[in-house]
């Protein structure tokens, strides 16, 4: 029958939440239940534009915050043709942050003061200072307002095994319930 399109889920939060682990798994007993299901991630390094853009959060190199924003966009962009094929050929993909990510990070680095982001190093990369977290954080509150999107709150304190059947049981629903939507409504032309 036609339709039978896949789901695009996307985990979003600060960073060191345990999205990549979590997306992992989660691919991996999609697969075992039957579903067809893929796992993807942004930044994606190993394009040209996602070389830059790690060289950048590895402080190896600076760009302006207009510039590196929209390397992080075009990073996305460039997938986009490879994404909606793989979701109309009935592929689930779980991605592992998308332009939530661009918006929570790029939008909090207008308001983190330089004193703030001195204090409480917790990584390596560019962002990865706890004022710069709460911030972060604050925005995706403020994006989840959007109710258009079908958000779910996972509350990653929890153990390993909880927060993967929590996110394998709302991806059930959700793959169930996007399979006889069209694909329209993903995209908008403006993705900044
Ligand atoms: N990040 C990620 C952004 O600042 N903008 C974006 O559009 C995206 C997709 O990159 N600290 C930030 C969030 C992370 C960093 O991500 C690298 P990860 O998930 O650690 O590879
Ligand atoms: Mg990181």
């Amino acid at each position: 029958m036609a339709g039978r399109r896949g789901a695009l889920i996307v985990l979003e939060g600060a960073d060191r939440a345990g999205k990549s682990t979590q997306a992992k798994r989660l691919v991996e007993s999609l697969k075992e239940r039957g579903y067809q299901a893929e796992g993807m991630r942004f930044p994606e390094r190993t394009t040209e534009i996602g070389r830059l853009v790690g060289s950048y959060l590895e402080k190896k190199s600076n760009l302006e915050d207009h510039t590196v924003h929209l390397l992080f966009s075009a990073n996305r962009w460039e997938q986009v043709p490879l994404m909606k094929e793989k979701l109309r050929s009935g592929v689930t993909l779980v991605v592992d942050r998308y332009a939530f990510s661009g918006v929570a990070f790029t939008s909090s680095k207008k308001v983190i003061a330089e004193a703030a982001a001195k204090r409480g190093d917790f990584g390596n990369e560019r962002y990865e200072t706890s004022a710069f977290q709460k911030m972060v954080q604050k925005r995706y509150a403020e994006l989840m307002e959007d109710r258009s999107l079908n958000w779910q709150v996972i509350d990653a304190a929890q153990s390993m095994e909880e927060v993967h059947s929590a996110i394998r049981q709302l991806s059930e629903d959700i793959i169930q319930e996007a399979k006889d939507q069209p694909l329209g409504k993903l995209w908008v032309e403006s993705d900044t």
